[in-house]
């Protein structure tokens, strides 16, 4: 119901900076080139012409503390922040492909300032929580969601710009299997709704995004922002990835939560994140996780609604 019109603005975001791996810039070509536009077409959305935002890495730009490339990373995500803002404020679903998930910090940003009310499904097999302390790699896309809480306190002057939309009772996690102690405690002391490959198996996907949506969302009115790191996929599925880790979602349990998520009708954002086409072994497993991550985004755009 958020989107009658159905129209889509894809957003390509050729970004690295948020990890020290090459290739993730890749990612949005490969998933264009993969066919995703005809793909949405032909699910009745309207595709205005594919935004390709430039990114600049500056001359100089010294690690904050344990940060690394705070400049970079902050200046790319407002950019995408006021992207993303864009897009909604003009009618359209943004829909982000990275890219490394630092992004987000942009993605959510955007959709923060237009829908204050909004919830977030973080997809991963990661919490991406860290704070600039607890950083175990200075990797910014291992953090964004601390940003988007507030949690970095001193805020780096570097994302003085994200405000902190994102409260605790509004977001859930799905997928996780690979979280850092200093993550456990930040998950723990402010209460997130957090389901890893535990509570999958233990419920199964079904109950387990019902039960998300119930913590984030109960009245069922809010509207919905889902950002999907392909690495929640188990690595079967998705081998070409940064940091990719056994034992994670099957296919099928991936494209059920867009899916149900769908399903909602309150869907307002998504965004693919971590592909990384220089990481699969052969042209077999990029190809195989490129084909994973499309699949995701016409799920949850509504391929399977009958
Ligand atoms: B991704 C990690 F230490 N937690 O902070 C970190 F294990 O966006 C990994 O989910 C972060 O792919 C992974 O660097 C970030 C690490
Ligand atoms: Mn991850
Ligand atoms: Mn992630
Ligand atoms: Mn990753």
């Amino acid at each position: 119901k958020y989107h009658p019109n159905k129209k889509v603005q894809i957003i390509s975001c050729p970004f690295s900076g948020g990890q020290a791996r090459g290739g993730v810039e890749l990612g949005p070509d490969h998933v264009l080139e993969h066919g995703l536009e005809e793909q949405l077409a032909s699910l009745d959305w309207t595709l205005s012409p594919p935004l390709s935002l430039s990114f600049s890495e500056p001359a100089s730009d010294p690690d904050e503390g344990k940060l690394k490339r705070p400049l970079y990373v902050g200046t790319s995500t407002k950019k995408v922040a006021d992207t993303v803002a864009s897009a909604l404020s003009a009618g359209s679903f943004p829909l982000t492909i990275g890219g490394d998930h630092s992004l987000a910090i942009g993605t959510v940003s955007g959709v923060f300032s237009q829908h204050p009310d909004a919830c977030l499904l973080w997809i991963d097999a990661h919490a991406d929580i860290n704070t600039p302390q607890s950083t175990p790699s200075g990797n910014i896309h291992g953090c964004p969601v601390s940003f988007l809480m507030g949690l970095a306190d001193p805020c780096p002057p570097q994302f003085a710009w994200v405000k902190p939309y994102l409260k605790a009772n509004k977001l859930a996690y799905i997928g996780l299997r690979d979280v850092d102690p200093g993550e456990r405690e930040i998950l723990k002391q402010n209460g997130i709704a957090a389901y890893s490959m535990h509570h999958v198996d233990k419920y199964g996907i079904g109950k387990v995004v019902e039960m998300a949506l119930e913590r984030v969302n109960p009245g069922s009115k809010s509207p919905i922002h889902l950002s999907l790191d392909i690495d929640a996929l188990d690595p079967v599925h998705a081998p070409a990835t940064g940091t990719p880790v056994r034992g994670g979602l099957s296919l099928r349990e991936a494209c059920y939560i867009c899916e149900a998520l769908a399903e909602t009708g309150n869907l307002v954002a998504m965004d693919i994140m971590e592909c990384n086409p220089a990481l699969g072994a052969d042209e077999l497993s990029v190809k195989a996780t490129i084909a994973a991550a499309c699949s995701v985004v016409r799920c949850a755009m509504g391929e399977t609604l009958l």
